[in-house]
């Protein structure tokens, strides 16, 4: 099993004198002042962060990400770099600066009103705007400097974060053709018909094959990713190698599905705090009297399915009124995004399909939903997936789906059923599970049933399974999965990736 001490083994004894620089639109550390004016440095919650710092922490390279808060400019130095960890540092965090037109074009415009709906199925039209795009481009350009000013034509790899960064590998590499380029896609990647809506679809596409290695959490994303290239550019294709050979440059196109740190999740499902709090919570939602709890945990986005689950939990309840009474659905995480029209009208069809179901079934003692939209601490999060007696992902559409690990990682007591839609890239590892269509509401609602009627010795077979997945599958293999061809790359002299092919 991987562990962050052989990350960060692998990369010292095997980075050599590259240097890596990690680029991602949201920095590792995010500064603020409290109201005494102490400054405070911290580490935002999420796997993704966990798993680079300790490979930047053995490098002591770079790491690029936009600015977010007037506090970064308190201990930024006037080329935008902060040692980090504030109080032991061991690497550079380097921050762009763009302005607020800048990030309504590149972040809310094209990033996620066009590519997020393009490259999810969730029926959300995409919008592109040639404004946003100008600004993509522009804001990617000034990356792509910050990345060049960093390599300063030192031998380097660089490894970039996800769909707001598509054209950044190409402005790199015009610049610099030595250096070892990696890119992880974080979100699914669609079909050619789905990909022609994008105006600039061979931009995209020629942008990311400027990679040595393209990662995306399963085959079909991949596989979509090769149709496209395949049906838009004039490049040699090897679907079986998971290859493009593109003009002069070959790209490794590889799944490398995401994970999250078992160890941690499941150390913390154990702490003190989180008993104390699942006694506190188990009195206010009232599972000591006898109430079931089912458990929804997602940012507030309309690719997760919240109002497809919500509509499974009524339909249960039409169809065995034994729940009455007895049932609570809890539906909690924070609205983001909500710039966007799209997001804050989801809020609101969340919101009343929610008052729908209770004013339906609810009494003076019980309302079957309960949504909480708000951000929780990590203890409460964890308390909460302990209790829970079934835990419920039903997206649309989604890349991976963390919330999903965080479960079983969270269930040290190999219990809880967790059910999860066919179309989270999760369900690719977790069969396990009870495998759902989220738009199929009858079945969604027997599936809740299923859950809730399980003997306890399946459920623990199931949940014990997965637990054994999760915690080998960690997010400190996924990053050495991705940081070992990359550094084999480097080692041979540049004849880059072919030679891993
Ligand atoms: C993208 C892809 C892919 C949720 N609400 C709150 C909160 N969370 C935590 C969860 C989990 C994380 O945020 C969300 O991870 P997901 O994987 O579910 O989803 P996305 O944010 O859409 O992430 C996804 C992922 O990238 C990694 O590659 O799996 O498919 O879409 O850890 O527990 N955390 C806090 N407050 C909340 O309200 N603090």
């Amino acid at each position: 099993m991987w562990t962050s001490d052989d990350l960060e083994s692998l990369v010292k004894r095997d980075l050599s004198d590259y240097r890596l620089i990690v680029v991602s639109n949201r920095q590792p550390y995010v500064f603020n002042i409290d109201q005494y004016g102490n400054l405070h440095s911290e580490m935002p919650p999420g796997g993704l962060t966990a798993a680079i710092d300790p490979l930047m922490r053995a490098s002591g390279g770079a790491w690029i990400a936009q600015s977010s808060s007037a506090a970064d400019r308190e201990v930024m130095d006037p080329r935008g770099r902060i040692p980090v960890p504030y109080e032991s540092p061991a690497y550079t965090m380097r921050l762009l600066n763009i302005s607020e037109y800048e990030n309504r074009g590149y972040y809310s415009g094209f990033a996620n009103e066009g590519l997020w709906p393009l490259c999810h199925i969730a029926h959300t039209e995409p919008i592109f705007d040639s404004e946003h795009y100008d600004c993509y481009q522009t804001v990617n350009r000034r990356f792509a400097d910050l990345v060049l000013d960093e390599i300063d034509d030192d031998p380097a790899i660089v490894l970039i974060q996800d769909y707001h960064l598509a054209l950044l590998p190409r402005y790199i590499r015009e610049a610099n053709q030595d250096a070892v380029i990696g890119q992880f896609w974080h979100i699914p990647w669609p079909n050619p018909d789905i990909f022609r809506i994008c105006p600039w679809q061979d931009d995209i596409l020629d942008g990311m094959l400027a990679n040595d290695l393209l990662g995306f959490h399963i085959p079909s994303y991949c596989r979509n990713f090769l149709d496209c290239v395949d049906t838009y550019l004039d490049a040699q294709v090897h679907p079986d190698r998971g290859r493009v050979d593109y003009g002069d440059e070959t790209t490794l196109v590889r799944s490398i599905p995401i994970s999250i740190d078992f160890d941690s999740i499941d150390a913390e499902a154990r702490t003190p705090e989180v008993e104390a709090e699942m006694l506190r919570l188990s009195r206010q939602l009232g599972l000591n009297r006898g109430r079931i709890l089912g458990l929804g945990i997602d940012r507030q986005d309309y690719i997760k399915g919240i109002p497809h689950r919500l509509r499974a939990v009524e339909r249960l309840l039409e169809q065995w009124p034994e729940y009455h009474g007895r049932l609570v659905f809890l539906q909690v995480g924070a609205p983001s995004r909500t710039d966007i029209d799209a997001f804050r009208q989801h809020n609101i069809d969340i919101e009343n399909t929610v008052n729908r179901i209770n004013e339906r079934f609810g009494r003076e003692d019980w309302q079957p939903i309960l949504h909480w939209p708000t951000t929780l601490p990590s203890p409460t999060f964890s308390a909460l997936r302990r209790l829970a007696d079934f835990c419920v992902v039903s997206s649309l559409h989604d890349g991976m789906n963390l919330v999903a690990k965080e479960y079983v990682a969270s269930r040290v007591d190999e219990d809880g059923v967790l059910i999860l839609s066919e179309f989270a890239g999760a369900a690719h590892e977790l069969a396990d599970s009870l495998i759902v269509n989220p738009y199929a509401t009858k079945q969604f609602a027997d599936a809740i049933h299923q859950a809730l009627n399980m003997d306890v010795a399946e459920r623990r077979r199931r949940m014990r399974k997965m637990r054994d997945i999760v915690r080998e599958n960690n997010i400190y293999k996924w990053a050495g999965s991705i940081m070992q061809p990359l550094m084999k790359a480097s080692a041979s002299d540049h004849s880059r990736l072919v030679s891993t092919a």
